[in-house]
C-alpha cells in the first residue's frame, strides 16, 4: 500500500493531473475535513513545498517511535495525508522558526532535554539544573539548537541526510539557550533572535519581579542574528516587558525597523544599531504575547494601501499584572477570566511619513473573546482567525496560587477553557462594523488549546493540528494530547472553476521587469472584461506556525494591468515585487492569481536572490496600459455561490500551477539547496564516537557566520564531551537558574515565599 501510493505520487510529479486523485475532488465550503494523524502532536509546522508540511512536537511519550524513542518530528504528505516520522536530535519543546532565503527553515532553541512525567533528562549536566539527555526519550537538550530543514518532494530520496533535519550544537547553536524566543527575518534574509526564557515556566519572571533583567539567570533578554552579526546584546526592552516577554510580537517594516510588541508595550526597534523608539502601550491593558496570546498578523500589502503595513491584534487576555504570577504558575484560576475580544491595530510606518502614531481599536471578534487564536491570511486577502479559547491563556500547570492541588483543577493541567471551533472570518476591506462574519462556517469538534498551530496549504485550504495542554502525552484527560488534524475550506471552495494562470516564473525579484501570465478561458465565466479587472495576483508566506502565531506570514499583492484576448483567456502583466526587501523579507513563497475572489492553487518560486545578503534592487518598470477586449468571454462552469449553500461542488485540478511548483522546487534544490550532513547518535553515552559522520557542506560562505562554518569545524575529531554540551562545567551548572515548573518534580521554590496578591 505504501508502494502503490508512492508509485502514484511520482506519477503525479510527471503527470500532474493524477496529483489530487486520491482524494475525492469536492470539498464543501465552510466545512472540516479529517486530515488524518500528524504521528506527533503538531505544536509547530511549516509548509516546505508543494507536497509536504513538517511537524514538530515537544519530546514527550508519542505512541509513534524513531530510533528506539518516542518520535518528536514527523513529514505530512498533504495529497496522501499520512505523516512518516522523522528524528529530531534536541529537544524543540517551544522553539521559534523561520524560513531562510533559499527556502530552508531554521528552528530556533527549545528545552533542556527531559523525560518521562516532565522531569529533567536522566542524563543531567554536572550542575544538576536541567537535562543533557533522556535515554528514554531520546532527546538532547535543546536549550542552542538551531536545527536546519532542507525541504524535500518525493522525487527526492526522503530518506537521504539532505532531507532530513540538520541538528547538532557542536557544529551550528545559537550563543544563548532561548526558551520561547522570537524569531522575525530582515531584509538581507539573516534572522534576528529575540529574548526568551533561559529553560522553562509559566510566564518569565519571579514574584515580587526584583530583577526584570535576569531573573536571577532564568530570563534571556539579549538578542543575536542568524547568520551572526556579532555578540549577543542586550534589549532593553526585554527587560522593560519583563515577564510577559517570550514570544515576542516582531514585524519588519519598510524602514528596516522592527515592530516588537510585548507585554503591554509596543516599539520600534533598529535591529543593527539597537535603538529603540518607543510607540504607545496597547490599549485597555490588553497583553496580546504569550500566554495571553492573541491573534496577530500584518494586513494584507498592496498597491491600494501602498504598501503601507498594518499589523492587527485581536483577543489576548486583560488579566491584572499579578494575576499572571510567576514562573510557576499564574495566581488565578485563568480558565474562569474571560479573553478579550478585542482588535486594535497600528500603523507604526504610515505612507504619509506622519509621527503621530497610534493604536486603533477595530471590531471585536465576534461570539467570544478568544485566547490562542490564529490567523491565517488567506489568498482573497481575507484573514481566517481559528483556534482557542474563549477563558484563560496559554500555558499549562498542576495548579494555581488559587487553587493547589492539582485534583482540584477544573480542566486538567490546562489554563484555558471554552474552545472555539468556529473560524471567523476578517475582511480588512470592508468598512469598520462589518469586517468580522462566522456565515457559513462550520463548527469543529476537536478542541484545539494550547499548542495547536494552522498553515494555509497550496488548494487554498487551511490545514489545522495539535493541542496538548499537558506535561506529557495524555489522551484521556477533558484537553487531550491531540493527533488529529482537520483540513478547513474556506467559502471559495464553492466555486465550480478555479483558476489556472501559465508562465508563472520560478523567481521574484525586487524591482525590474515586469512578467506576464496568461489567464485561460476556462478560468472563469462572464465577461472577459470584468475577469480581467477582478484578478489579483498575490505572493503569500505562511511563515513558521507555532502557539497561535505564523512566525513570518506575509501576503503582498503584486501590481498588474492586463490585455483581454479575443479567445477569452487574458494576459497580466505583472510587476516584480517593490523594490524593498523589507516589505517581503528574501524567501520562499507561494504564487496564486484570484479571479473575483477565487484562488488559482499557489505555485511556490523563491522571492529574492536565493542568498543571505542585500538583495539586488532595480528601478520598477512600467506596466502597459490594460486593453480590454468587449465580447471576450470565459467558457468557465463558474455560477454565483453562496457559502453556506450547503452544495458539494468540485474544483478544477490545476495542471500547470503543480508542474510550475515541481520545476521550482527543482531548482531550489539544484542551486540554493544547503545540503546538510545529519549524524545520527546510537546512543546518549555513545554519541561522541559518532561524531565522524557525513562530511558537512554548507550552501554559502559568508564569513559574518561564526558559529558555523565548515572550514573550522572538524567532524572526524570527537569532542571532549557531548554534542549537545557546550563547555566545561555544562549548561546545568548555573546555580541562580531559577527552576523549571515544567519539570514535574522540581520543587515550587518560588511560591514559597509568593506574595497572595488578592
Ligand atoms: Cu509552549
Amino acid at each position: 500500500m505504501v508502494l502503490q501510493h508512492r508509485q502514484l505520487s511520482l506519477l503525479a510529479l510527471g503527470l500532474a493531473a493524477a496529483a489530487p486523485a486520491a482524494f475525492a475532488q469536492t470539498h464543501k465550503p465552510g466545512s472540516f475535513e479529517d486530515g488524518g494523524n500528524t504521528l506527533v502532536s503538531g505544536m509547530m509546522l511549516f509548509l516546505g513545498n508543494a507536497e509536504k508540511l513538517y511537524i514538530l512536537d515537544k519530546s514527550e511519550a508519542n505512541p509513534t517511535q524513531i530510533d528506539g524513542h518516542p518520535a518528536m518530528g514527523s513529514v505530512y504528505d498533504i495529497a496522501s495525508r499520512t505523516a512518516t516520522p522523522m528524528l529530531v536530535q534536541s529537544n524543540t519543546f517551544c522553539a521559534s522558526g523561520m524560513h531562510l532565503p533559499n527556502g530552508s527553515y531554521i528552528t530556533l532553541g527549545g528545552n533542556g532535554a527531559i523525560g518521562p512525567g516532565g522531569n529533567i533528562g536522566n542524563v543531567p549536566y554536572p550542575g544538576g539544573g536541567s537535562g543533557e539527555y533522556d535515554t528514554v526519550f531520546g532527546d538532547y537538550d535543546g536549550t542552542l539548537a538551531i536545527r536546519v530543514l532542507n525541504p524535500c518532494t518525493d522525487a527526492d530520496n526522503m530518506d537521504d541526510p539532505s532531507c532530513q533535519w540538520f541538528d547538532n550544537s557542536t557544529v551550528l547553536h545559537m550563543q544563548k539557550q532561548r526558551w520561547y524566543s522570537a524569531a522575525e527575518a530582515l531584509g538581507d534574509g539573516s534572522v534576528a533572535i529575540i529574548g526568551g526564557f533561559v529553560n522553562g515556566g509559566y510566564i518569565n519572571r519571579n514574584y515580587p519581579n526584583v530583577d526584570p533583567a535576569s531573573e536571577g539567570g532564568a530570563a534571556e533578554s539579549t538578542y543575536e542574528f542568524y547568520p551572526s552579526k556579532g555578540d549577543a546584546q542586550v534589549m532593553q526592552f526585554m527587560i522593560d516587558t519583563s515577564g510577559l516577554n517570550a514570544y515576542a510580537l516582531t514585524y519588519l517594516m519598510p524602514s528596516g525597523q522592527m515592530l516588537v510588541q510585548a507585554n503591554v508595550s509596543t516599539m520600534l526597534w533598529e535591529p543593527l544599531t539597537n535603538v529603540e523608539h518607543r510607540l504607545p502601550d496597547m490599549p485597555d491593558g490588553i497583553v496580546r504575547v504569550y500566554p495571553a496570546s492573541g491573534a496577530n498578523a500584518m494586513l494584507p500589502l498592496t498597491p491600494a494601501n501602498n504598501y503601507t503595513p498594518t499589523v492587527l491584534f485581536c483577543g489576548g487576555s486583560d488579566m491584572p499584572d499579578e494575576a499572571w504570577g510567576n514562573y510557576s504558575w499564574p495566581f488565578i484560576n485563568t480558565w474562569d477570566y474571560p479573553a478579550s475580544s478585542k482588535c486594535h491595530s497600528i500603523t507604526p510606518e504610515p505612507a504619509d511619513g506622519s509621527t503621530d502614531i497610534d493604536y486603533v481599536a477595530d471590531d471585536d471578534i465576534p461570539l467570544s473573546g478568544r485566547s490562542m487564536g490564529q490567523f491565517i491570511i488567506l489568498p482573497d486577502g481575507t484573514m481566517l482567525l481559528l483556534n482557542g479559547g474563549a477563558n484563560g491563556t496559554a500555558g499549562y500547570s498542576t495548579q494555581t496560587l488559587q487553587t493547589p492541588s492539582y485534583s482540584d483543577m477544573a480542566y486538567g493541567m490546562s489554563l484555558c477553557s471554552g474552545p472555539q471551533g468556529q473560524p471567523a472570518l476578517y475582511d480588512p476591506r470592508k468598512p469598520l462594523g462589518s469586517r468580522w462574519s462566522t456565515t457559513g462556517f462550520d463548527t469543529s469538534s476537536i478542541a484545539r488549546l494550547y499548542h495547536s498551530s494552522a498553515m494555509l496549504l497550496p488548494d487554498g485550504s487551511v490545514f489545522i493540528a495539535g493541542s496538548n495542554p499537558n506535561v506529557d502525552v495524555n489522551t484521556s484527560t477533558v484537553f487531550p494530547t491531540t493527533y488529529q488534524a482537520e483540513i478547513f475550506y474556506p467559502s471559495y471552495f464553492a466555486a465550480t472553476t478555479r483558476p489556472v494562470a501559465t508562465g508563472i516564473p520560478s523567481t521574484i525579484s525586487y524591482g525590474g521587469p515586469s512578467f506576464d501570465l496568461t489567464i485561460s478561458a476556462s478560468s472563469y465565466s462572464g465577461s472577459a472584461n470584468d475577469a480581467a479587472a477582478n484578478t489579483t495576483v498575490v505572493i503569500q508566506r505562511g511563515g513558521f506556525t507555532t502557539h497561535g502565531m505564523n512566525m513570518g506570514q506575509r501576503l503582498l499583492q503584486l501590481n498588474n494591468t492586463f490585455t483581454v484576448n479575443r479567445d477569452g483567456s487574458y494576459t497580466l502583466h505583472v510587476s516584480q515585487a517593490p523594490p524593498n526587501a523589507n516589505l517581503f523579507q528574501p524567501g520562499p513563497a507561494m504564487l496564486f492569481v484570484v479571479v473575483d475572489g477565487i484562488p488559482s492553487n499557489g505555485t511556490f518560486l523563491t522571492v529574492g536572490n536565493g542568498q543571505f545578503g542585500t538583495q539586488p534592487i532595480a528601478a520598477v518598470a512600467d506596466l502597459p496600459a490594460s486593453v480590454l477586449l468587449d465580447g471576450a468571454a470565459g467558457t468557465g462552469s463558474n455560477t454565483v455561490n453562496t457559502p453556506n449553500s450547503g452544495a458539494s461542488t468540485s474544483h478544477t485540478v490545476l495542471i500547470a500551477a503543480i508542474v510550475a511548483a515541481v520545476a521550482a522546487v527543482g531548482i531550489i534544490g539544484a542551486i540554493f539547496g544547503i545540503i546538510l550532513a545529519k549524524r545520527r547518535r546510537a546512543a546518549a553515552q555513545a554519541a561522541s564516537s559518532s561524531a565522524a559522520g557525513y562530511p558537512l557542506v554548507h550552501g554559502q560562505d559568508d564569513p559574518s557566520m561564526m558559529s558555523w562554518n565548515a572550514s573550522n569545524v572538524s567532524v572526524n575529531t570527537p569532542p571532549p564531551f557531548s554534542p549537545y554540551h557546550d563547555g566545561p562545567g555544562g549548561r546545568g551548572a548555573q546555580s541562580e537558574v531559577e527552576f523549571d515548573p515544567y519539570y514535574q518534580n522540581v520543587p515550587r521554590m518560588s511560591t514559597s515565599n509568593a506574595q497572595r496578591p488578592f
